[in-house]
């Protein structure tokens, strides 16, 4: 096959050229296609398939154990100029940037198929829909994006109808860390990433184009693309509210998604329309509306079970590719806290050894298609997409962060937003726990200057009257022994019920320096196991641990210089000062 577009068809010629492959194969994303790799994939050892009465079409593959997660450290934004990246991204200047990476690729096809994937992030007929393709040398990619975009043969009709794509190159490499490299080039609208065949590394259409290259178009042409799940609440009453949430990587974004609602919430509906990316544009009555750029999910598997999220648990039970997970005598895929079945071996293929350490790694992951999920909304995928009534930040925080509290106006949501703080996990290689600045959940995901990107999001204040109301949450606060005080995962629903009352206008609350906080009475915990002492400690906001972090976040603020907008910059003085008020008072 080739092209009709000679931008796209000289691209792949020169690619051809740099790495020399074998074989040429242009993906028509088909299902015969799909079963056609798989197999070569089961014969070459690449996928071993799972017990095929217990979970059909099901296969595991097992990463080199030096490729497990995402690389912050050798992810770079390559801008003409290195303040466009800004301090919170790596930057190389792109010739540097092309020449290096250049260098790996060269040759580096030989003895394998290339293949070329063209794929749409969103909905096939949505005007907020964009093209990428992906050159890669990696049939695990190529079945992993056939499951997470839109692949295929109406992919690339719509490319070569419209001329523009994002161009991302990716080859496995030799899989040494030492010549691995994942290299963004906003301006080229072209990705180049070698050496990983992992996640976020390798399909090259979610965080790479979705987050990094996206935000990039996405301040210059006046939208947002954001680390957000979409879900949609409906009360018993058939009303219904959607949601965007931004947590930062493996901190409960798709358990979010496709929570169950308690026994004591009869009536109430959830509907899943992402659960990891959302691309946020004002409609022409100012009205926020999200779409989902991607078709799939690639999820953490450890914790996943029966209770705490039993439409994945589910779902993942036929046509899923494992990444790293474990396996049962009986070659089930096993994880920690699956609470059914034992492992027999670990995920390195290792007989499973407790001194080893966890029998699937802690970021093992699942591909499965989003249409399998049971609460998938049938707005998912609606081309204009679905109005938003809250956007909601959150982080994994011991302490400090209550429960829920509610911003004042945009601005002091948007610094709320840059105020995100987490604590580090698995999703990256490096050290895990480490309380850290994410703001917005985008520390690894923002193509740009972050003082650039607050200024963006500030903006939005003079675009529409009708934005989203911004909240703040913490599933995650904990007691002295290590124990989650809120249960989480379905209960959090209480907590998303509190939210929608205040964007109706139809609670009130308690006024405090960082924000607005619920009334305990009016979180529901009517048939909860949370004592109200418990409730309380979850609403209470410590002043002096507050002043603490206060002065963190600016101090953060600082370091973007002259950059940082003045209306983030007199917003937080104004929380400062409130904050001294407050204790003058007292
Ligand atoms: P990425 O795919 O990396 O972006 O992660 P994510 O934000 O989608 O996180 P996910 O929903 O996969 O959750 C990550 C881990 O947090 C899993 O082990 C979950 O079981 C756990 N988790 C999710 N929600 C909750 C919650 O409400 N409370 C507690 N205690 N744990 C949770
Ligand atoms: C994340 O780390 O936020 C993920 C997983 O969603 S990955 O696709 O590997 O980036
Ligand atoms: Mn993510």
């Amino acid at each position: 096959m080739t092209s009709t577009l000679p931008a796209l068809q000289d691209w792949v010629d020169q690619v051809a050229e740099l790495t020399q492959p074998d074989e040429i194969h242009w993906c028509d994303g088909s299902e015969a296609e799909y079963q056609r790799l798989i197999r070569k994939m089961c014969e070459s050892g690449d996928l071993l398939p799972l017990n095929e009465k217990d979970y059909p079409d099901c296969y595991l593959h097992r990463s080199d154990p030096s490729d497990v997660a995402r690389v912050e450290h050798l992810t770079f934004i390559c801008t003409e100029n290195e303040d466009d990246a800004g301090p919170n991204n790596h930057w190389m200047s792109p010739p540097a940037a092309h020449e290096k990476i250049d260098a790996l690729f060269k040759g580096a096809m030989q003895g394998r198929t290339m293949y070329v994937i063209p794929y749409c992030m969103g909905p096939i007929d949505s005007p907020y829909a964009r093209l990428g393709v992906e050159i890669t040398d990696s049939a695990y990619v190529v079945a992993n994006m056939k499951i997470m975009t839109r692949t295929g043969k109406q992919a690339l009709k719509r490319i070569e109808k419209e001329g523009t794509f994002v161009k991302g190159l990716h080859s496995i490499g030799d899989l040494d860390p030492e010549r691995r490299f994942i290299m963004h080039f906003p301006e080229e609208l072209s990705i180049k990433s070698i050496g990983s065949g992992y996640g976020g590394n390798a399909l090259l259409g979610k965080k790479c184009h979705a987050l990094r290259i996206a935000s990039w178009q996405a301040r210059s042409e006046g939208w947002l693309a954001e680390h957000m799940l979409i879900v949609g609440i409906e009360s018993p009453q058939g009303e219904t509210h959607y949601l965007a949430c931004a947590f930062p990587s493996a901190c409960g974004k798709t358990n979010l998604a496709m929570l169950i609602p308690p026994e004591s919430h009869t009536g109430w509906k959830i509907w899943t329309l992402g659960d990891d990316i959302a691309w946020l544009h004002l409609d022409d009555e100012g009205v926020l509306r999200a779409i989902n750029p991607e078709a799939g999910y690639f999820g953490v598997v450890p914790g996943t079970n029966a209770k705490t999220n039993q439409n994945a648990f589910e779902m993942i039970k036929s046509d899923t590719i494992f990444t790293n997970v474990a396996t049962t005598a009986d070659n089930e895929p096993w994880w920690e806290d699956k609470q059914v079945g034992s492992p027999a071996t670990d995920w390195q293929g290792r007989e499973y050894d407790s001194g080893n350490g966890p029998a699937a790694h802690p970021n093992s992951r699942f591909t499965v298609a989003a249409k399998k999920n049971p609460s998938y909304s049938q707005l998912a995928e609606a081309p204009e997409g679905v109005p938003i009534s809250a956007l909601v930040f959150g982080g994994r925080r011991k302490e400090v962060a209550p429960l829920v509290y509610q911003a004042r106006d945009w601005c002091h949501g948007v610094l709320v937003g840059a105020s995100v703080a987490s604590e580090t996990t698995a999703a990256n290689i490096g050290e895990v726990g480490v309380v850290r600045r994410d703001p917005m959940a985008m520390k690894p995901f923002c193509g740009y200057n972050f003082a650039d990107y607050w200024g963006h999001w500030l903006s939005f204040a003079d675009k529409s009257d009708k934005l989203p109301r911004i909240f703040h949450v913490n599933w995650f606060r904990q007691d002295k022994d290590g124990k989650f005080l809120w249960p989480g995962f379905g209960e959090n629903l209480r907590v998303l019920r509190w939210i929608i009352e205040r964007c109706e206008n139809r609670v009130s609350c308690v006024e405090s320096p960082i924000g607005l906080l619920p009334n305990p009475q009016d979180i529901d915990v009517n048939g909860l196991d949370v004592a109200q002492e418990t409730m309380q400690t979850l609403l209470s906001i410590d002043a002096e641990q507050w002043q603490e972090e206060m002065i963190s976040v600016g101090e953060y603020l600082q370091g973007f210089g002259d950059r940082l907008p003045d209306g983030l910059r007199q917003e937080h003085q104004r929380i400062m000062d409130a904050m001294k008020q407050a204790q003058r008072i007292d």
